[in-house]
């Protein structure tokens, strides 16, 4: 019998497993049922389905396949896609490595403390959502709900958002302003009255010279850019790379300028001088268009090549050369405004500066230079009025940074550390989506304010830096495994992108989504999220722009045609710019409004003492952040960043390839772990550079912990923007210590 029963088992498999194979190939042509029910889907299920990256927050749509059995097989792009064009970049096609990364977080967690020693005890759902109401409620009941913070990178934000919107609060804030892009939307705000938005609005596609500056596009995967510029390039259209390091941009530049560091400013303002003393700017578009002209032409007058080379290091006729191949490629020509730009705490000013330079090559707005997207009006499933918060994110800063156009997240980090003038300092914190202990500079400060909640939720796949200092850790599945709101962008067209859930959610996870709403329904807030589930809310949103869910699970993205012709001027148009003036304010009124600079003006920023080294950072195309670290199909690529250094330092120190040293700051900060050194040509002698997001100090990420450095440790100085609250993080200097052993500590010698 015994025998028998083990030969039937045997067979069964094997006949399932044949029987699914020639299913594979014979209904993936026929597109019958069988596969659907084999795969777990229901009949007549796709086989593969939409979804949008998350890798990073480019959100290229792509479609994810799976084999017979429901196993992800490989995730592309979707042709329809203005984002990707149908092509993922490394990092998206290695996406699903997020799924299946058995460091994964598990189930939700709860914080104890037993005879001063606190640890984290796994909870079911509901214990952990009801812990989270009562402090909730609490707080709000104490100190008014305004009181709660949500920081936010990613999806999960908007449902989130939603929620704590209904609680009573709109101190809501991403990583991606004030450590990142604002000084850029704030200084084209503030000239042209309108924002770059993301994706960027530049026209790559068709442009004949594109500056870069800083931005280094190529290890900067934004997937859709990175395609058009190698079509622009293959065109013959001139990149100009300004970069201290020779990046990969630089390398397929018809210039590079090795500029010395925090000196861009008096580059551009020389850039400018050339183009006025020439008079090789666009005449009729400042005339037409634009406000101060007179200004800033007495303005930089003394601004001369000669006077930025003394502190560029530029030589002057490269920068007349360089202004001369935009003069010729006018309008056609795009200064990049950069992503990343809170570098030196002058930073709206500088890209003022890029923002007046474009107004003079007379590109906003032209054919090659910057377009205007389109988006769709999407209405939001109807849900009654928020509650009006009795103090605003910008109290709650003191009246500072008012020009800033988003919430500042660091602003919100210091408003919680407990002073005696403040009213209501934050007591909760839900941080969903962003490392803020990597994304933030200055981690004494955050620890500071940390350590003044009275609750931190952190909402996360992984065990992360900041997961160590919850209260109450909320596991999300990933994105492969859930659906989430429309991605409905600006673009060249209006389109809408759907993400559903390809496979079910692993372990004990739960998407952000149903997490918000089942919180909302715990502090009796059940009114602002009506919809039974997500599917239900979806296809209402769906319907409102003329599909569906069920179209949209087929075919993943819409694209709409434009309403009207206007992605560029036509000739001679007349546009009115939302500023002070209607005008493009090449002289800022708005700035001296506010007691700032109405245009742009060098300052010197501090030099590296001796024997320090200015800390440069930047991407890798292989990795996202601190958040791909421990992907294992990303730490086959690569799985620790390397210390760039220029051979005439690597000399001076007596350095060699791949020896590990540790770097220590100027206030002392002796990095936790210790990096591979790369000598290398392609950085300046003045500084060292390594990639962000590695260094991670969490053991539960067995791939990521311990390898190489975490940069942000070392960004302990921190200039902030007083335009915008933005965090210049470039005026950290490092020094390299070669004597520790090498199980942490520095050696005592
Ligand atoms: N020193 C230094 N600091 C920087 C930068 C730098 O280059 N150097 N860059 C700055 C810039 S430009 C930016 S935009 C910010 C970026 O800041 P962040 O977006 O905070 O970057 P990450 O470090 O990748 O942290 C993302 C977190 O989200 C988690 N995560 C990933 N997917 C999901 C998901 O689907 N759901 C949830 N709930 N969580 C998920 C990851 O596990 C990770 O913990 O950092 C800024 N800070
Ligand atoms: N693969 C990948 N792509 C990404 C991301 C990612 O994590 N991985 N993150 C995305 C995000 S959110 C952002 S914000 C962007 C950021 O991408 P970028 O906007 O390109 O910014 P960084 O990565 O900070 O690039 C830094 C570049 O500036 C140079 N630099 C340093 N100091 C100076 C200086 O004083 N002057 C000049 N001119 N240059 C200087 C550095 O050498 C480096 O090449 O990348 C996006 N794309
Ligand atoms: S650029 Fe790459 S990582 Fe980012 S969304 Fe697109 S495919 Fe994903
Ligand atoms: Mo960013």
């Amino acid at each position: 019998m015994a025998t028998s029963r083990r030969q039937f088992i045997k067979i069964s498999a094997l006949g399932a497993g044949s029987l699914a194979l020639a299913g594979t190939a014979f209904e993936l042509a026929k597109g019958s049922s069988i596969l659907g029910k084999i795969s777990g889907e229901k009949e007549n299920g796709p086989l593969r389905t939409p979804t949008y990256c998350e890798i990073c927050f480019w959100q290229c749509a792509g479609w994810v396949y799976k084999d017979a059995d429901g196993n992800i097989q490989k995730i592309i792009g979707n042709d329809d896609d203005q984002h990707c064009n149908g092509r993922f970049c490394p990092r998206g096609t290695g996406g699903v490595g997020q799924y299946h990364d058995e460091d994964r977080l598990k189930t939700p967690l709860i914080r104890t403390s037993e005879g001063g020693k606190d640890s984290f005890r796994e909870a079911s759902w509901d214990e952990a959502l009801d812990y989270i109401a009562e402090k909730l409620k609490k707080i709000a009941a104490e100190h008014g709900p305004e009181c709660v913070a949500l920081f936010t990178h990613g999806s999960g934000g908007a449902h989130f958002g939603h929620m704590l919107k209904a609680f009573g609060s709109e101190s809501i804030a991403a990583p991606s302003f004030a450590q990142c892009r604002g000084p850029r939307e704030v200084g084209f705000l503030t000239t042209f009255g309108d924002i770059i938005y993301s994706p960027e609005r530049i026209d790559i596609r068709d442009t004949r010279c594109m500056v870069l500056i800083g931005s280094h596009l190529g290890e900067n995967m934004h997937n859709g850019q990175v395609q058009e510029m190698s079509d622009a390039i293959d065109k013959g259209a001139t990149i100009i790379t300004v970069d201290p390091r020779f990046s990969t941009a630089a390398s397929k530049s018809k210039y590079w300028l090795p500029i010395k560091p925090a000196t861009d400013m008096a580059l551009l303002l020389s850039w400018i001088n050339v183009i006025i003393e020439n008079e090789w700017y666009d005449k009729d578009y400042v005339e037409r268009y634009t406000f101060g002209f007179a200004e800033l032409k007495e303005h930089v007058k003394t601004f001369t090549p000669e006077w930025a080379y003394g502190i560029t290091t530029i030589d002057p006729n490269i920068i007349r050369e360089t202004a001369r191949e935009m003069h010729n490629a006018a309008p056609s020509v795009i200064v990049n405004p950069g992503r990343h730009v809170t570098w030196y705490g002058d930073d709206t000013q500088r890209l003022r500066a890029v923002a007046i330079l474009t107004a003079l090559l007379g590109s906003w707005g032209r054919r090659g230079g910057y377009y205007k997207p389109d988006k769709l009006n999407l209405p939001s499933y109807p849900v009654p009025p928020f509650p009006k918060p009795k103090r605003s994110p910008i109290e709650a800063y003191g009246g500072k940074y008012v020009l800033a156009n988003e919430v500042v997240a660091n602003g919100l980090c210091d408003a919680t550390i407990p002073t005696v003038t403040d009213q209501c300092n934050f007591k909760a914190w839900i941080v969903n989506g962003t490392n803020l202990l990597a994304a933030f500079p200055n981690q004494a400060n955050t620890m500071q304010a940390i350590q003044a909640l009275q609750l931190l939720v952190v909402v996360d796949t992984m065990p992360i830096e900041l997961t160590g200092y919850a209260d109450v850790v909320l596991p999300e599945c990933t994105y492969l495994e859930r659906y989430d709101m429309i991605r409905n962008s600006g673009h060249r067209q209006p389109n809408v992108a759907l993400r559903m859930p390809a496979v079910e959610p692993k372990y004990n996870t739960k998407p952000a989504s149903w997490m918000a709403k089942e919180l909302a329904g715990k502090l009796g807030l059940s009114a602002w999220f009506p919809w039974k589930d997500m599917e239900e809310l979806l296809d209402w949103q769906f319907k409102q722009v003329g599909t569906s869910l069920e179209e949209m699970k087929r075919i993943g993205v819409k694209n709409y045609p434009r309403e009207f012709d206007d992605l560029y001027f036509s000739p001679g148009e007349d546009v009115i710019f939302n500023t002070n003036t209607g005008k493009i304010e090449l002289y800022s009124t708005d700035m001296e409004n506010e007691g700032f600079a109405p245009l742009p003006v060098y300052t010197a920023h501090e030099e590296p003492p001796e024997g320090f080294y200015r800390l440069n950072y930047g991407r890798a195309p292989m990795h996202t952040f601190s958040r791909t670290a421990n992907n294992p199909n990303l730490t086959d690529l690569m799985d620790e960043n390397v210390l760039w250094v220029n051979p005439k330092v690597a000399k001076l120190w007596g350095l060699e390839n791949d020896q590990m040293v540790k770097l220590k700051n100027q206030d002392d900060i002796l990095s936790t772990f210790a990096i591979k050194v790369r000598v290398t040509e392609r950085i300046r002698w003045d500084s060292v550079y390594m990639v962000h997001g590695f260094g991670h100090n969490n053991k539960k990420l067995s791939r990521a912990h311990g390898r190489g450095i975490n940069d942000t440790e070392l960004v302990s100085r921190v200039h902030i923007d007083p335009v915008m609250g933005g965090t210049g993080m470039r005026g950290n200097f490092v020094t390299f210590i070669t004597d520790f052993d090498m199980s942490g500590k520095e050696a005592e010698a």
